[in-house]
């Protein structure tokens, strides 16, 4: 990739576009070129590789249809740049001069807006408002300086509500040019997009005109338990950056720490402006970069709130039978229809279970097998593995954690506990129930 090994000639021409076709999380790309910089990684995706012209950082997006591995054993076909959806990861470095070329391979028109960034107006990508749609089969090329660092993304502004549903839809990293008051150095530094589709299980391309009802929700374009771990050394300082281009905002949960709000597509958050949480909302269109010391070691859960959100493709329309008692029922039904099973008296718990046969390409609705049995959980969920000897720089997954001896909660086997007692009330209930009446003249006036 270096700017020597490429003739004259080759450097008037386009980039060559880099297309991947796997859907694992790539390793950090070290910046072969240009100023250096402590990369991310972006869960299940990649980071676009460049080439330097004259000083110039040079990028080829493709947009493109695509086959996406959403989970193994369901692909979905959706639309995305460079072979995968979400596209490839930009970095790059505060005050970089960038060239984009953007070559439109999709169906329909297109446009590319990179969002939160300050750029001329005329770059802002905004079809028919900045700019002419690119026509299918058309490459146009973007062109601005990273003016300020920080978590950015990128997104068409071309049928906006299509392509977006189709799964267009990328990050964007600019790193600062050197010490930054409010950025500190992260040994760990991920990035993901939140996202959702409509795919009816059995079917493979999202219906795009859903407004609200999704179900599949997605972290780049991934569901559990097809996502993986975020691997951390002990005492690390973890950086995480989300951006939400879901229809709906995201609660978005770490277990066992607490984190600081550390930045948004605005900006790095000043210091007096920080607290501690847990959970942080992701409205539609916003981005948070959260930061932690992963001071404590295990398996710590990582999701979305929601627990709807922590799920795959379900019947909505699935009616709540918890206490229903219809074994009467079931055995007349049974009568009529042979393969009849009940499910849900004792909550949905028996879906994980269920050895019932799933139609082709379908992500299981709550699956997941944890050290321990079922984790029951999908869509937006993964976990945040801390451990002792992670080494530096090793993103692998260093499997279960080892929890020391008398730490994980048991089942007790010592005597029978005595039977719960009812607490009595606060305040006894009144015996004598005679209403007293006032009449409106008794009130006293001050
Ligand atoms: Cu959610």
């Amino acid at each position: 990739m270096a700017a020597s090994s490429v003739s004259r000639v080759a450097m008037a021409a386009l980039p060559e576009p880099v297309i991947q076709t796997s859907a694992q999380t790539a390793p950090p790309l070290m910046p072969p070129n240009g100023r250096p910089y402590r990369p991310v990684v972006t869960l299940h995706s990649w980071t676009l590789p460049w080439r330097m012209n004259n000083g110039v950082k040079e990028f080829h997006l493709v947009a493109e249809p695509v086959v996406r591995e959403m989970t193994p054993g369901f692909n979905a076909h959706l639309w995305g740049y460079n072979g995968q959806s979400p596209g490839p990861t930009i970095e790059v470095v505060e005050g970089d001069r960038v060239r984009i070329f953007v070559t439109n391979k999709l169906p329909e028109h297109h446009a590319v807006h990179w969002h939160a960034q300050r750029l001329p107006c005329g770059m802002d990508g905004v079809s028919g408002l900045t700019q002419p749609s690119i026509p299918p089969g058309k490459t146009f090329v973007y062109e601005f300086e990273a003016r300020r660092p920080g978590t950015f993304m990128y997104h068409p502004h071309a049928d906006e509500m299509t392509q977006m549903a189709m799964g267009m839809m990328g990050m964007w990293i600019t790193h600062p040019r050197a010490k930054h008051p409010l950025i500190e150095d992260a040994d760990r530094d991920f990035c993901f997009l939140l996202n959702a589709f409509d795919i009816e299980p059995g079917s493979a391309t999202p219906k795009i005109m859903t407004m609200l009802d999704f179900n599949l929700w997605a972290w780049n374009s991934r569901i559990f338990p097809g996502l993986d771990s975020l691997n951390v050394r002990l005492n690390d300082r973890v950086r995480i950056r989300v951006g939400n281009l879901t229809m709906t905002n995201h609660p978005i949960h770490l277990h066992g720490h607490e984190f600081e709000v550390t930045g948004t597509d605005g900006g790095p958050v000043p210091k007096s402006a920080r607290w501690p949480e847990v959970t942080t909302d992701i409205a539609v269109g916003q981005m948070r970069q959260i930061e932690f010391i992963a001071s404590e070691e295990g398996d710590w859960a990582f999701h979305c709130h929601k627990s709807h959100h922590t799920m795959n493709a379900m019947g909505h329309n699935v009616p709540t039978m918890i206490g229903v008692d219809h074994s009467g029922l079931a055995k007349k039904i049974t009568k009529l229809i042979p393969d009849y099973m009940v499910m849900g008296e004792r909550g949905m718990a028996d879906m994980g279970e269920m050895e019932m046969p799933l139609p082709d390409n379908t992500a299981p609705m709550m699956t997941g097998e944890g050290p321990f049995g079922g984790v029951e959980m999908g869509g937006m969920f993964s976990i945040v593995k801390v451990r002792r000897d992670q080494k530096p720089g090793d993103y692998s997954d260093p499997g279960w954690f080892k929890h020391p001896k008398g730490t994980v909660a048991y089942e007790w086997t010592g005597e029978p506990l005595p039977e719960p007692v009812k607490a009595a009330p606060a305040q006894p209930a009144p015996t004598d129930t005679t209403v007293r009446a006032r009449k409106p003249t008794d009130h006293k006036h001050h």
